[in-house]
């Protein structure tokens, strides 16, 4: 069997694989999960028609979100995961020796079932002894969190679409600031600077009003149709260029796109970019 699976993203652009199985279609009360088999990324996780990992790619964007936040916050023992359900988040997270627990909060129960079962290559942390991970609301689990509880706090949602809509206010963030200790570090993915420029903005600017210092950064996330993706690194006082090179150089040793020159290279801000940060 094969077919053509499209992507279609408010209505305004489209985006097809060339599908040759489906492996899991299930309906949580919150969305629609699918997994279906690729030629051209091999397995991929779509929530609600929309194309959310895959197999053969999902390290752009797993590396991405977490290392330059993982190198460069001053402590990374108890670091938070909102999100993140197929697993691969706190795979790259639990590759750092410093953090000692690494709270996932998936909304979905569905999500983390699906990948387990299907997504086997992308969730290989599940069994980690410092993963706690909690299947609810991370809302609600940041707004009820103690202030200053954690080091680290790794935003891995949809698109601002559906469930994940609430993650991208600046109610969430205010509370995202308070839950970390002084000098922590918020990363999350912060959608594309070009095919979805105004979400891209209206989220740096959502993030100034609370972090004194936020810095957008790029790289491929070839599934996503968009050319080029971005993660956003916000705290009060954080550096994002001024990482450990101890531990640069020991997670450089085993990702497969991150690495010193990529990090320096992905906070370096297109002039198109840089022009309309400076009037937000
Ligand atoms: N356009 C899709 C954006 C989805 C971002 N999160 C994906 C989750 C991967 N862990």
């Amino acid at each position: 069997m094969t077919e053509w699976y499209d992507e279609v993203y408010r209505d305004r652009t489209r985006y097809g694989l060339r599908v040759t199985r489906r492996l899991f279609e299930g309906r949580s009360d919150l969305q629609h999960v699918e997994v279906v088999e690729t030629e051209q990324w091999g397995r991929v996780l779509v929530i609600d028609g929309i194309f959310m990992t895959s197999e053969k790619e999902e390290h752009f964007y797993h590396e991405m979100l977490v290392h330059p936040a993982l190198v460069t916050a001053p402590s990374t023992a108890r670091v938070l995961v909102v999100g993140g359900g197929d697993g691969g988040t706190v795979r790259e997270v639990l590759r750092h020796p410093g953090v000692e627990r690494c709270t996932m909060v998936e909304i979905d129960g569905l999500v983390v079932e699906a990948s387990r079962a299907h997504l086997t290559t992308v969730g290989t942390a599940w069994d980690d002894p410092r993963l706690d991970l909690r299947i609810g609301d991370g809302i609600r689990f940041v707004a009820e969190a103690d202030s200053a509880s954690f080091d680290v706090v790794l935003l891995d949602g949809t698109d601002p679409v559906g469930p994940g809509e609430g993650l991208f206010d600046e109610a969430f963030y205010r509370h995202v600031a308070r839950v970390l200790a002084p000098d922590g570090v918020f990363a999350l993915q912060s959608e594309s600077p070009i095919v979805t420029a105004p979400v891209f903005y209206e989220i740096q600017e959502t993030l100034r009003r609370v972090f004194r210092r936020v810095h957008p950064y790029f790289g491929p996330a070839p599934l996503y149709s968009a050319g080029l993706w971005s993660w956003t690194h916000a705290s009060r006082s954080v550096d994002p260029l001024a990482a450990d090179p101890a531990r640069v150089e020991r997670i450089e040793a085993v990702t497969k796109h991150y690495n010193r020159a990529v990090h320096r290279a992905a906070f370096a801000l297109p002039n198109e970019v840089r022009r309309q940060l400076e009037v937000c």
